[in-house]
């Protein structure tokens, strides 16, 4: 059977770019078609400036969030990374098969240097795609169901995985990216030529999933669009319409948003529908959320079978890596 691993990171409340981009195709397909795990990926958390008891939060949050979306432990496996402790065990080994200069390309690495502003940046952002390979290849994944922000991630743990199973003999499955067809990039709503990340400041250009409603539709009325009358799809042209045209077809399982275009004549009208559609989509998965939050010992039982299974699935994998490379078992 396919084995899928993807997670998120509990680095700020989860958005509307991070359900459409990935966790609706880890409810609606991925753990029904595979053998899939899911992390709250914890450690990449402290890449950057934060606040302890903030990201303990966001990661119990992250998880009651993924449950309320419909992930189910009975078909998958839900767990905190740091509870595995094979990630940072891999981790290491992954590290001393990659090259700094691999890591200095990696294009979120750039972006998210450049935010330091000069400040320093902590060793950890520069290696983090080593751990997030160290994830996948702990759990002998085929695909790594993702947006399109993560690609290039994905392709440098395949560059990993074949460069260590060339040097020590087969050790790793060399795993793939999967792309949702509509909806892999969501971008900013007040800055649409950027994503909608968790993490940045501009709370107006990002939809929470636990927004309410009425402030939902507050920020896509306000949605920076462009000073045109007519509705058409052009990413490089029009790119705020694009994206409220994405995000409706997203919503309403439209295949094409350029046709979706045709049927406005104003970007009142089009805003207005979008509100409606990410409001209705987001709302059996607040309400789901807020009875969750009532029972917290559910979902502490979850993380607590979930991280006994992933452990169980990563140890023989990693102890193998750890043979490979020459290091003596313990006895
Ligand atoms: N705007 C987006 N559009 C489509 N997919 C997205 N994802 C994130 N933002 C968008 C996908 O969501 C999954 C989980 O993301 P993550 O927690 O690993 O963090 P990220 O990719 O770095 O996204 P964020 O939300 O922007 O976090 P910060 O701001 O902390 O960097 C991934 O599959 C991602 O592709």
């Amino acid at each position: 059977m396919t084995r899928i691993f993807s997670g998120v990171k509990p680095t700020g409340h989860l958005t509307l770019g991070n359900y459409i981009g990935a966790v609706r195709k880890w409810v609606e397909e991925d753990q029904h078609r595979a053998d899939a795990l899911f992390g709250i990926v914890d450690l990449h958390a402290l890449t950057v400036e934060h606040d302890p008891a903030r990201v303990r939060r966001l990661s119990r949050q992250a998880a009651t969030l993924l449950l309320a979306a419909g992930l189910d432990p009975e078909r998958c496996v839900l767990f905190v990374q740091s509870h595995v402790d094979e990630h940072a065990r891999l981790s290491y080994l992954l590290e001393c098969t990659a090259t700094d200069g691999e890591m200095r390309r990696m294009i979120q690495y750039k972006e998210k240097a450049a935010r330091e502003r000069g400040g320093s940046v902590r060793l950890s952002l520069l290696t983090y795609p080593v751990l997030m390979a160290a994830d996948i290849l702990a759990y002998e994944t085929d695909e790594v169901p993702v947006g399109d922000d993560q690609a290039q991630h994905v392709e440098l743990t395949r560059d990993l995985a074949v460069r260590f199973n060339q040097r020590y003999g087969h050790t790793f499955t060399v795993p793939k990216a999967t792309h949702p067809v509509v909806g892999a990039r969501v971008m900013n709503l007040q800055d649409p030529t950027s994503k909608m990340g968790k993490s940045d400041d501009s709370g107006p250009g990002i939809v929470y999933l636990l927004d309410e409603p009425d402030v939902v539709r507050r920020k896509v009325m306000r949605a920076v669009t462009d000073s045109g009358q007519d509705v058409v799809f052009d990413r490089e042209g029009r790119p705020g319409l694009a994206n409220l045209l994405e995000v409706l077809a997203a919503c309403t399982g439209a295949a094409d948003p350029a046709e979706l275009a045709g049927d406005y004549a104003s970007y009142g009208a089009l805003k207005r529908d979008v509100a409606d559609a990410v409001v209705e989509l987001l709302r059996p998965l607040r309400e789901r959320h807020a009875e969750l939050v009532a029972d917290p010992a559910y979902v502490d039982g979850v993380l607590r079978a979930g991280a006994e299974r992933a452990r169980g699935m990563a140890r023989p994998v990693v102890d193998r890596a750890y043979r490979a490379v020459g290091l003596l078992p313990a006895v």
